[in-house]
């Protein structure tokens, strides 16, 4: 099992599409095992995308994502990051496929409703960035007739 790291930027949840945009991910069969609406400030946003300083589109993604509150997710599975990663699409609405959550909700490449951690370094750090106090262990009971225990996939 990973734990992966998501949020409902700005756009997201001022166009009411929080619970469409969880829901993609619970259905697919992922533990939500952290959530909590945040109004960002700029020392969260500039750590969160310190790997993007410098970039000519930084500023004005700092502003955006300070600019009103989001949703943060901590999300568990197997390959949880690969798999939320192509649940949520490409990076830009226009390019994402259909059936992808930038693909069927979104028309911008700034304003891309979500973020998904890239790799499973980038979970680890961006989980205990956004979820310092730890996330929420329980047992989902319909795991059982998710995953194949025998493990053939
Ligand atoms: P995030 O990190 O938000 O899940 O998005 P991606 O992984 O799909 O895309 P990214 O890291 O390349 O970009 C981070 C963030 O910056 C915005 N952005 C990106 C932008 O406003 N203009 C740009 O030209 C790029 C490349 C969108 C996502």
């Amino acid at each position: 099992m990973e734990t992966t790291f998501i949020f409902v930027k700005p756009d997201g949840v001022q166009r009411g599409l929080v619970g469409q945009i969880l829901t993609r991910f619970e259905r697919k069969g992922l533990q939500v095992v952290g959530a909590k609406m945040i109004k960002v400030d700029e020392e969260l946003a500039g750590k969160h995308y310190a790997e993007h300083e410098g970039k000519p589109f930084y500023p004005g993604l700092i502003k955006f994502v300070t600019s009103s509150p989001i949703m943060a997710f901590a999300i568990r599975g197997v390959d949880a990051v690969t798999v939320c990663r192509k649940v949520i699409g490409a990076t830009n609405g226009r390019n994402a496929e259909p059936g992808t959550i930038r693909g069927d909700l979104g028309m911008s490449g700034s304003y891309n409703l979500i973020h998904g951690s890239d790799s499973i370094e980038s979970a680890n750090r961006e989980l205990a960035l956004w979820f310092p106090e730890g996330v929420i262990e329980y047992d989902k009971s319909s795991n059982f007739w998710t995953y194949d225990a025998s493990d053939r996939g």
